[in-house]
């Protein structure tokens, strides 16, 4: 029972890859940078993407993904930007061809393309979208031991964004505690630290965004 078990799941993911390799080669050639966002429900994700989609407007879209609601798919729509809801119906990840389906519903070219993942710190590290860069965020009140506890998400992220840093003051979160359990699972991280209220770290990521951007494409 527990052989067949294994096997099927490896059978999921073996077909969800070959999916994800299909939505990077073809957004790759569009010329889309896709990045995927992963956290815990209520870290930070949508209100960080409303953050940039003030700066960047249109040339950016989203896709998200929730378990129930278009709630977040409004939010950003709200700022002007092309926002594809998935909703999974009780599903606590998305998968490649869920992205493959919503990236029919999206219109024109955008330059930067997110998506963002179910709320949860588990289940959406295992499953590739295509993308080109994955973030993990961590908010301040969550405690700083969460690299530790959910090791998955920070080992496959190329970028750690340390969200709701305007808390610090009033939580016990250690920023450099956080940062060497992260570093000690993925010493590649790339780190950033962001308050949507004061505004803090939004300018150094778009930078990193733009810098990505174009070392992938630098003939665009
Ligand atoms: N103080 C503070 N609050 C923030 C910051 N970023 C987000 N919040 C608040 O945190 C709550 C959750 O933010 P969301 O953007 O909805 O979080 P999320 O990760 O998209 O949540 P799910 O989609 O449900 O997983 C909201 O009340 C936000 O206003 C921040 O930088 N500082
Ligand atoms: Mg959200």
């Amino acid at each position: 029972m527990a052989q067949k078990r294994v096997v099927l799941e490896e059978g999921i993911l073996k077909s969800n890859d070959l999916l994800a390799q299909k939505v990077r080669e073809d957004l790759r050639r569009r010329r889309i940078l896709v990045t995927n966002l992963l956290s815990s429900p209520g870290a930070g994700k949508t209100a960080l993407l409303e953050a940039l989609a003030q700066n960047l407007g249109p040339q950016m879209a989203v896709i998200v993904g929730d378990v129930q609601t278009r709630r977040d798919a409004e939010r950003l729509e709200r700022h002007g930007i092309q926002a594809v809801q998935i909703v999974t119906g009780g599903t606590c990840h998305l998968e490649a061809r869920m992205v493959l389906r919503a990236l029919e519903e999206l219109q024109g070219t955008p330059r930067y393309l997110f998506i963002e993942n179910v709320g949860n710190l588990v289940c959406p590290a295992g499953f590739d979208l295509g993308e080109q860069q994955r973030w993990v965020l961590l908010s301040t009140p969550e405690g700083d031991d969460k690299p530790l506890k959910y090791p998955e998400a920070f080992l496959t992220s190329h970028v750690l964004v340390i969200t709701k840093m305007d808390l610090v003051p009033h939580v016990p979160f250690d920023v450099d505690q956080a940062e060497a359990y992260a570093r000690s699972l993925n010493p590649r991280l790339r780190i950033f630290h962001t308050s949507v209220i004061t505004g803090e770290g939004l300018e150094a990521l778009l930078a990193h965004l733009e810098h990505t951007y174009r070392s992938l494409f630098p003939d665009a």
